[in-house]
């Protein structure tokens, strides 16, 4: 059955939540993303995100990307990942992310660049 769909909210492993909405035909789509975590003292907003899936429609397990610019801090993050569906329909999104903080001078480049990976599962 089924491709696995990015339409939705989604739930990392760090509780941070996602709402991604319809993508067009061109593949673009937008969303919000609301961190639970930010390493900083201050409070975090929702922050808006745009991304566009590979072959829209085409593949069961669409390749996509998406970045997200923070409204409470000078960084942004970059998420590259796959859809994934299994056997019963329950989906997953596996994806590797880039963060880059501001920093004042390109000396300080080398220690601009966070990077990790993160699994969605969806909430609804
Ligand atoms: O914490 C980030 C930040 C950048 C400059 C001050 C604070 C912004 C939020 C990033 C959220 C990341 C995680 N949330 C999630 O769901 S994006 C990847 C992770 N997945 C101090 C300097 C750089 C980081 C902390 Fe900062």
């Amino acid at each position: 059955c089924c491709a696995c769909d990015l339409q939705g909210l989604w739930r990392n492993e760090l509780g941070s939540n996602m709402t991604i909405s319809a993508m067009n035909t061109a593949g673009t789509f937008s969303g919000s993303y609301h961190t639970a975590v930010a390493a900083t003292n201050k409070q975090t907003l929702v922050s808006p995100l745009q991304g566009v899936q590979q072959h829209p429609g085409a593949k069961r397990h669409p390749m996509f990307s998406f970045t997200v610019q923070w409204q409470f801090s000078d960084s942004t993050t970059a998420f590259v990942g796959q859809c994934f569906v299994d056997h019963r329909g329950k989906e997953t999104l596996e994806t590797t992310w880039l963060l880059r903080e501001e920093v004042l001078s390109h000396k300080d480049t080398w220690k601009a660049t966070r990077v990790g990976t993160s699994t969605f599962i969806r909430i609804k």
